[in-house]
């Protein structure tokens, strides 16, 4: 193995003269550097992301996103979201890596204008009622802990029918990835609104109940024909796991919500999880290459992550830059505690970049730094 040693042979490592400066200038003239300049630094070790772990308090969240409510008409908006900003690189409107996450309001009886655009997007809902999307003309309602995909490319438009209290939902989406790789586009829908089927949840009714339709139009495109996956069977389907399987020494039981066609991940950029943690399980640390967003859906706990600690409970959103060593405790001792997160795994896998390995030391878990 590698010591990591800069001054080795193999490394870049020359020392530089007066001769090799105003070279270095003559190549600047016609665009160009000379690699060693920068060798080690564009080939690290091993993964130096700049974004850092970051636990993003709801209790800190929630009064300001509401305050957006009267400050921001939704149509001059878009959409009212407050976005979550990693002070690692502030530049870019990511929450982690190369992915985006922000917590969007919409007050009771308000409807967003429809668009779409390359990038992909998906919700997690934390509070209120009446929240629907309607995603490429077909509308889907969804409550508190429910999960949803707005495949990338689709026309998409949501709001809030209830008649109390505003909805936030979470929205992830890839942004960052998709402006790195230069892209994006982005469509108003000329009508600006869409004309929905009358069936509402037609995906859910098709797809949702671990059959697939048959002897009907095959489902071709690469991303899952459920749109929607409710909260309740979701948490029930973690409970039965448990009862069947120990889990996961690094996650608990964790299960991968799932496009029920290619039994790969929801969409081809994002994937996302659903984990419960036992009363009082404490996992294992474990690094891999991609990055996470998680969201504390229930119960209350503490990640370890780059040996720093985070203490959250329900609705807090914290993440994890990618090869960063993590660890995950439920501090209640009677209830189970169940994180739903999303990442950048299918990307990782599908480009061959994937790479995960266990906490070597200290009986698998990471010394906290001061
Ligand atoms: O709903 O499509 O939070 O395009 C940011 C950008 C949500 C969306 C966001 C978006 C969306």
């Amino acid at each position: 193995m590698n010591n990591h040693d800069d001054t080795q042979a193999g490394r870049a490592r020359v020392t530089d003269s007066p001769e090799l400066l105003s070279y270095y200038d003559e190549l600047a003239k016609v665009e160009a550097g000379a690699l060693w300049t920068v060798a080690n630094e564009i080939e690290p070790w091993y993964p130096q992301p700049r974004s850092v772990p970051v636990l993003w308090r709801y209790a800190d969240l929630r009064p300001l996103v509401r305050k957006a409510l009267p400050l921001v008409n939704a149509d001059d908006a878009g959409r009212r979201v407050v976005m979550l900003v990693n002070p690692g690189r502030r530049e870019l409107s990511a929450a982690v890596g190369l992915l985006y996450t922000g917590l969007q309001i919409m007050g009771p009886g308000e409807a967003m204008t429809a668009h779409r655009h390359q990038a992909a997007a998906l919700r997690f809902v934390h509070e209120g009622h009446g929240a629907w999307t309607i995603v490429d003309g077909q509308k889907l309602a969804v409550g508190p802990r429910d999960f949803a995909i707005t495949p990338n490319n689709t026309w998409h438009e949501h709001g809030n029918e209830g008649t109390d209290a505003p909805v936030i939902w979470q929205d992830g989406l890839d942004i960052p990835l998709v402006n790195a790789l230069d892209a994006n586009f982005y469509q108003v829908h000329p009508e600006l609104h869409q004309r929905p089927g009358t069936v509402v949840n037609s995906s859910l009714l098709s797809y949702g109940g671990n059959l697939l339709p048959y002897g009907m139009e095959k489902w071709t495109r690469p991303y899952s024909p459920l749109l929607g996956w409710p909260w309740e069977p979701s948490y029930h389907a973690l409970g039965r796991l448990a009862g069947a399987r120990e889990g996961s020494p690094y996650d608990g039981v964790i299960m991968e919500y799932t496009d029920p066609v290619s039994g790969g991940s929801v969409m081809p950029t994002m994937s996302a999880h659903l984990q419960l943690l036992r009363p009082g399980q404490a996992t294992l640390a474990h690094r891999h290459t991609g990055s996470v967003v998680y969201t504390a859906a229930k119960g209350r706990g503490v990640s370890v992550i780059a040996g720093h600690r985070f203490a959250w409970q329900e609705g807090d959103i914290f993440c994890v830059p990618s090869w960063a060593w993590h660890e995950h405790e439920n501090l209640d001792a009677s209830e189970d505690a169940v994180l739903f997160s999303f990442n950048d795994f299918p990307v990782m896998r599908s480009l061959g970049l994937h790479r995960e390995e266990a906490y070597p030391d200290n009986g698998g878990r990471q010394p906290i730094l001061p």
